[in-house]
Formats: structure tokens, sequence, C-alpha cells
């Protein structure tokens, strides 16, 4: 499959540069409303160039899988899509869709391809609740497990069934690493009640980690980062607007694919816009921390 590589992020990788990769998603119609998406877009794009690392967002374009989407590109970013998680890939290349925003499992597999170690989103896919019956269980999850990238995210979006998100995790054999945290963190609050199963505090001890992982032919690693306290919701709060949003997208009978923005969007309803700015800060510190580990990790290169 031919895949583009943006000249920023060719030249960054080729000289041992620290590099982070980007979803479309969060940033297409799809994730959050407009103008939050574009100001979400240029904030994670200044947080990793303050960081150090070169931005690299991935989209399939006209039919091309892209890693580098430059920021000149920002207003197709933002615009209308089709959402392409990675058993899509193979359409949107082959049927030239204009433009298919990818998710974090599309996000990762095309990471995988060019060689960019460190990829940074706002909340992972994962175990929907009621999955008993629904089968709904993320892509983002399987991908995790398989690519060898590390993907920064605020935990798991809190709609999701946390627990049993976090048993698959373990079963695919996923490290899950509390960002100077002990439990997981909820997407906007700070924290779930659950526990994570290692602590890190630096992003040093997260490069040496991975290079153990993939030493031993381990795929993707999971690094979770609470939302900056300034611009957490509470927990309790969330809980009742969650359940709110969750009956709401019942109601409606969406299902599938289009599960994810629609509680998004119930959930910024239920919680009077509160949870669009939290997202914001939550995926840009996201970027943060992933330009930390992206620059650690070119200090640790691979033996
Ligand atoms: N988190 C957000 N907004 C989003 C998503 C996550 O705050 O739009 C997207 C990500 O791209 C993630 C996808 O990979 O939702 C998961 O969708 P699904 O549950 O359909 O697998
Ligand atoms: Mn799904």
């Amino acid at each position: 499959m031919s895949l583009r590589i943006g000249a920023d992020v060719a030249a960054a990788l080729a000289a041992h540069r620290p590099v982070v990769a980007l979803e479309s998603t969060i940033f297409s119609e799809f994730g959050l409303p407009a103008p939050a998406n574009r100001e979400a877009l240029d904030r994670c794009f200044d947080a990793l160039e303050h960081g150090g690392a070169t931005p690299a967002l991935t989209a399939v374009l006209d039919g091309v899988a892209t890693v580098g989407v430059p920021r000149s590109d920002a207003d197709a970013i933002c615009g209308p899509a089709r959402k392409a998680a990675v058993r899509d890939l193979p359409a949107a290349i082959g049927q030239a869709w204009p433009y298919a925003a990818t998710t974090v499992s599309a996000s990762v597999a095309l990471c995988a391809q060019a060689g960019v170690e460190v990829f940074a989103t706002g909340g992972i896919g994962g175990v929907h609740r009621g999955w008993e019956t629904s089968l709904d269980i993320s892509a983002d999850l399987g991908a995790l497990a398989k690519y060898p990238v590390i993907t920064v995210s605020a935990g798991a979006k809190v709609f999701l069934d946390l627990p049993a998100t976090l048993e698959q995790l373990e079963t695919d054999s996923v490290p899950v690493l509390g960002w100077q945290c002990d439990e997981l963190p909820a997407f906007h609050a700070r924290s779930s009640g659950l526990p994570v199963p290692h602590r890190v505090n630096s992003a040093a001890e997260v490069a040496r980690i991975a290079r153990a992982h993939w030493g031993m032919g381990g795929g993707g690693i999971l690094v979770v980062a609470p939302v900056p306290e300034e611009d957490a919701l509470d927990y309790d709060t969330l809980s009742i607007a969650v359940d709110q949003a969750l009956a709401a997208a019942k109601d409606e009978g969406v299902r599938g694919a289009a599960v994810t923005p629609a509680v998004l969007a119930a959930l910024a309803e239920a919680t009077d816009g509160d949870s669009i700015p939290t997202n914001l800060a939550l995926a840009e510190n996201n970027a943060r921390v992933a330009a930390m580990i992206a620059t650690a990790l070119c200090q640790a290169p691979a033996q």
C-alpha cells in the first residue's frame, strides 16, 4: 500500500527527531463541534511544536493514506468526512474517498507503517456498556494490541464499560501506564476509581518500558494521563450527564460507528457545553505528554 509521509515528518524521522501522530476523527465533524474542532487542532499542533516534536496528523485524502497532513490542510480536516477505523482503510484507499477521518485504530496502523512510535489522542474507544448483547467493542483495542505504538489518552471514553475495557486490554497484553497517576482517568474527570496496573512518573520511564516491550515483540502501549485539574469535570456530575447522553442516543436508535459521535454530542448538551473545553484541554495535555515521551524515546534508541 502506498503511504504518503509529510515532508516535515519524513525529515524528522530520518534525523531521529521526535515525532508524534494525531488522529483526524476528533477534529472532523465526528469529533468536536465547530469551532472547537479547529481550536483543538491548533492547540494540539502548538503543544507538540512547543514540546519539540513534529506533528504527524493522519488521514486518508483523495484515497491517499497520509501521515503528516500539514496544518495548511486544517480546513479540510475539520470539515465533512467519513469515519475510518482500521478495517475501513482499504475501502477509503481503494475507492479514493475524498476524506476519511482516521480513528485511533486507523491511526496506529498508519503510524506503524510510517515508523512513528508515539501517538496522542483524546480518549480511546473501548468496550461499550451492554457489550454482552451488542458486541460493540471498539477496534481501537485490537489495534492497540497489534501495532507497536505508544498511545497517550485521557483514559477511555467515560460512557464505556471501563472495568471491561481494562480487562480486554489485559487479555490483549497491552501495558497500561498511569501518567503520574494511580487510577484510570475517566476522560473528562481525573479518576474513575479503577487502579491502573503501573504508575509512571517520567517520560524516560515510559521509554524504557516501551523498549523492553518491543524487545520482546510486544505491540502497543497505552499511557493514560488525567485531564489537568483546573479543566476537569466532577465525576458525579459527569456520571449523571453520561446516563442522560446514553439514554438520548438509545432513544434515537443509534448503533455501530455512529454511537461515539452521538453520545459525545449528547454529553455536550447534558453538561451545558462544559464537556467541550474539558475535551480540548485533555487533548492538548495528551499532546504535551506525548511530546515528552517521543523526546525520551529519541534519547533511548532501540539497541
Ligand atoms: N474520543 C473523543 N472523540 C472522538 C473519538 C474519541 O473524544 O471522536 C473517536 C476516536 O477516533 C476513537 C473513536 O478512535 O472515536 C472510537 O470510535 P468507536 O467507538 O466507533 O470505535
Ligand atoms: Mn463500535
